[in-house]
């Protein structure tokens, strides 16, 4: 069957420009909850009881892999702190008792699949001192955003992050300022995340000649082939390959989220994840 490229070269070029910018700060925990929808996996590490007051060496790194069963750990997430020990804490988060996840100075948070969007709280669980948190994000060395944060005596705040090309795959925490000299403790709760990402989204196909072994089938190898395989799916109207987002505007309801159409936007974010690399 003869297909017709939709789009010129010069388009192309134009769009590959025009590519918006891919990512954004959530505000709120009820926007992330919106993006992770019932993919959505709450780390809220209450599943071992700690007093109020005292705290429990967890093993470093902490995952699901190195706690005990009993304490029910997600899986898909480590909790690695390079230079200290981490612990379990038994603090205040929202006025509330809480089980925390602390240590001082960083605190690095691997997932094993690239995600779409993660968040979680950071506490402040003294009465007279002012944490200040450099929180970044990455996907694999890249880093995507740093976001500051000055978290007053007893009080909290809401770090996160949306990556709908790529994804995020880690998260470096960082206490800038407690006193002179010492960095802060780092104190976190309630991370949200389970939206995976595949580790190379444009990578769709294997060789760009419809009915070929390989067609449309991933190879872990992100070339023409995969771009000339999208623009003939798209001609297609190939809803399952090629419907990507609702809008091409980041940061807006419905980017990165499929709606049952095909538009230019999809296009675009296409362009934009091919462009993006693996
Ligand atoms: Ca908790
Ligand atoms: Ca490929
Ligand atoms: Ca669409």
């Amino acid at each position: 069957m003869r297909r017709t490229t939709p789009h010129s070269p010069a388009f192309l070029l134009a769009a590959m420009l025009a590519a918006p910018l891919l990512a954004g700060e959530i505000a709120t925990r009820a926007e992330l909850d919106a993006i992770l929808d019932d993919r959505a996996l709450l780390e809220d590490f209450e599943g071992l009881s700690v007093h109020a007051g005292t705290s429990i060496p967890c093993p470093n790194p902490f995952s699901s892999l190195t706690a005990q069963p009993s304490w029910g750990v997600l899986d898909g997430i480590e909790y690695y702190a390079p230079t200290n020990v981490l612990y379990l804490y038994g603090g205040f988060l929202h006025g509330d008792d809480s089980v925390i996840l602390q240590t001082n100075g960083t605190l690095e948070i691997t997932f094993d699949q690239p995600q779409r969007a993660v968040g979680f709280d950071i506490a402040n669980g003294t009465g007279n001192a002012t944490f200040g948190e450099s929180i970044a994000f990455y996907h694999n060395a890249m880093p995507l955003a740093t976001i500051t944060r000055s978290i007053p005596p007893a009080g909290d705040t809401f770090v996160a992050w949306d990556e709908p090309v790529g994804g995020i795959t880690s998260i470096v925490i960082t206490g800038t300022t407690f006193s002179p000299g010492l960095q802060g403790p780092i104190k976190i709760d309630n991370v949200a995340w389970g939206y995976d990402l595949p580790v190379c989204r444009p990578d769709i196909t294997t060789g760009a000649i419809s009915g070929q072994p390989g067609y449309l089938v991933p190879n872990s190898v992100l070339n023409n082939d995969d771009f000339f395989c999208f623009l003939a799916e798209f001609a297609d109207q190939n809803l399952e390959v090629c419907d990507l987002t609702t809008g091409a505007v980041s940061g807006q309801p419905g980017y990165g989220v499929p709606n049952g159409t095909l538009t230019n936007d999809d296009f675009f974010f296409f362009l934009a994840l091919f462009a993006a690399g693996c």
